[in-house]
């Protein structure tokens, strides 16, 4: 039998009630190998993974790249906001960032020396299109022929983000950004212009990243790039604008690209975690995941903005027609999530029928303020996402974690809790796998410290350590427990 048709609960029956409850048990027929079998009971704590399960990494251009005038790139909206004071850690930029546009090729053998099988990067938007649409730049097309040439080279399978932030920012002034549905077909048209030269060698395209995070913070909160902080009915417009891009971009990929071609999105949707793992709150959490994410992954699941959301918002509800739903609401044929700290969820009494759970000011988190640790969200963020709406193919496009790093006198980073936060995540995501859930893959975040937006330098999230000064890169402990984690396919 297959991995990932053995549920827990079979396993759990199989071996003993004390198996179901502890660390995920493997029967000794499903470890093929002679180690297992001397491993003897030392498998019940062997959190193995379905060998067609890949590892990987996950970067994205603004944040790496550097190179921003080069190869007739146009400026995006984040070239001009880290430019006003005071937007960004020590006013920092993503002018040179990790050098990876002149590094590519030393950042895809770090990749591969490690063991990783797949690879997520995203495309800048004005490297392809300078103006955000008309003329394409062929030089910019060349160099994602030349990063994907080396990825496949090196034996790695690239996934594609095709939008990750870094919008044109003509596309800005013509049409203030994704306020107008003009900034959505502009999309559409550089996301099938850009899958369609390169998919015969990627398979695998993601519209968007976050949808939550660049309207949100960007439009309503302004502390991402535009900056704005608009008014809740031009907000919800704004929200509505994107995730009609991310439709109208799916109709355009398909049309453009080779049969076989896989297009879905990245979201950081919140992900309610019940707060006990019992009936009443499992089916508050359910209720929560729908509702916290209506403008965005749910009308895109579901085809509807749910009730509640346009109630609440009432006269500052979206516009939209049932046509728009009908294109925001394409068959996706691979879902990524990204999942980083938790949100409990209790029952409630209460209309709504579920609460958040307030977290009180002990709980402990990461180097940035927000990260709170939650390793169950890991397997919360699969189940939710293939029970709620039944998707087949998900991987975690993002996971991972801020950390104080520091060079140790004997040159090594020693970044314990970075260790301790992938370990505990990974071993949720190991259950979600071991109950049969439809997950496929895991990107780390990141595969080298870079341009943390808001937070400019100053918080470091990648694997390899980088030497802003020098432009080395030097393995954490992180890294080299990971390689460990991808040469046994297994927690460890
Ligand atoms: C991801 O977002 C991004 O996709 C990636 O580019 C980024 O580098 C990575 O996380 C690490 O941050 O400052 O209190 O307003 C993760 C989701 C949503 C987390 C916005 C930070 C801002 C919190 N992010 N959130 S706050």
């Amino acid at each position: 039998m297959p991995f990932d048709k053995v549920s827990r609960r079979s396993f759990g029956k199989a071996l003993g009630s004390a198996a179901a409850t502890g660390a995920a048990a493997i029967p000794a027929g499903l470890l093929d190998s002679k180690e297992a079998e001397a491993q003897g009971a030392a498998k019940a704590n062997y959190y193995e993974f379905p060998n067609t399960f890949r590892w990987g990494y996950a970067t994205a251009a603004y944040q790496i790249e550097g190179g921003v005038k080069e190869g007739g790139r146009g400026p995006s909206i984040w070239d001009t906001f880290s430019r006003i004071p005071g937007k960004i850690h020590e006013n920092e930029t993503g002018d040179v960032a990790d050098d990876d546009y002149h590094r590519f090729k030393e950042d895809i053998h770090l990749l591969r020396d490690v063991g990783a099988k797949i690879y997520r990067f995203s495309i800048s938007w004005p490297r392809i299109f300078p103006e955000g649409t008309g003329q394409p730049n062929e030089a910019g097309v060349n160099f994602y022929e030349r990063v994907v040439g080396e990825i496949l080279a090196n034996g790695i399978d690239p996934f594609c983000t095709l939008f990750h932030w870094d919008l044109p920012q003509a596309l800005q002034d013509r049409f203030k950004g994704w306020q107008s549905r003009d900034t959505a077909k502009a999309f559409a048209d550089y996301a099938g212009y850009i899958a369609g030269r390169l998919s015969d060698r990627v398979h695998n395209f993601f519209t968007m990243n976050e949808f939550s995070t660049f309207i949100d913070l960007g439009y309503r909160d302004g502390r991402f790039a535009p900056g704005l902080k608009l008014a809740p009915a031009e907000l919800n417009q704004a929200r509505h604008n994107a995730v009609l891009a991310h439709g109208l971009a799916v109709a355009s990929i398909r049309s453009k690209t080779r049969a076989g071609t896989k297009g879905g999105l990245a979201e950081n949707y919140v992900c309610g975690t019940p707060i006990i793992e019992s009936e009443e709150h499992i089916k508050a959490s359910v209720l929560a995941t729908r509702v916290i994410n209506a403008p965005y992954l749910t009308v895109i699941m579901e085809g509807q903005y749910m009730e509640q959301y346009l109630q609440k918002q009432g006269a500052a509800a979206p516009k939209f027609t049932a046509e728009d739903l009908k294109i925001i609401s394409a068959p996706l044929d691979l879902l990524g999530i990204n999942i980083y700290n938790p949100t409990y969820i209790r029952a409630d009494a209460g209309p709504d029928g579920f609460a958040v759970v307030p977290m009180p000011s002990s709980y402990p988190h990461m180097a940035s303020p927000w990260l709170n640790i939650g390793p169950e969200g890991l397997y919360w963020g699969v189940r939710h996402a293939a029970e709620i709406w039944n998707v087949k193919d998900i991987y975690v496009t993002e996971n991972g974690c801020s950390s104080a790093d520091t060079v140790a006198p004997d040159g090594q980073i020693y970044d314990t809790d970075r260790v301790m936060f992938l370990r505990n995540y990974l071993i949720n995501l190991h259950r979600a796998a071991s109950e049969g859930f439809p997950i496929h893959g895991y990107f780390v975040w990141s595969l080298m410290d870079n341009f943390e937006w808001a937070d400019g330098y100053d918080l470091r999230f990648g694997i390899y350590y980088v030497d802003y000064k020098t432009q080395k890169r030097i393995p954490k402990m992180s890294a080299h427990f990971y390689q460990e984690v991808i040469r046994r396919n297994a927690v460890v």
